[in-house]
């Protein structure tokens, strides 16, 4: 389970651990009451959480603030709105530490954290 903080745009928890080949269950809620803006969990390679950022700009709200098929993308869900859940599923990577974050404009500077992939 991880959520956002409130209204504000951080993640609680912002860091997760999970075993590498692991397949991950995992929920995602906008805890906001307030806030309008939506937000999404994405997952990315190590090192291009600005270039996600900047290229879900450029893509726009319509494409859930991601570029189709973003090959540095591992994993994302849809953008939820304040008060809604998501559960989605996805394949923990190679061990590592991978950045996720929240690609709504402005969000990803402060909504963002770390999932540790660990060996089996
Ligand atoms: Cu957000």
């Amino acid at each position: 389970m991880i959520a956002s903080d409130g209204d504000f745009p951080y993640f609680v928890p912002d860091e997760l651990t999970v075993p590498t080949g692991a397949r991950v269950s995992l929920t995602f809620h906008h805890a906001g009451e307030i806030l309008t803006q939506s937000h999404n969990w994405v997952l990315v390679k190590p090192g291009t959480m600005e270039a996600v950022e900047k290229a879900g700009i450029a893509a726009g709200e319509e494409n859930n603030w991601l570029q189709k098929n973003d090959p540095n993308v591992l994993a994302a869900t849809p953008l939820i709105g304040k008060g809604k859940h998501v559960t989605f599923e996805f394949t923990a990577p190679a061990p590592g530490d991978y950045p996720f974050l929240c690609t709504t404009p402005g969000h990803g500077e402060d909504m963002h954290g770390i999932l540790h992939v660990t060996p089996n």
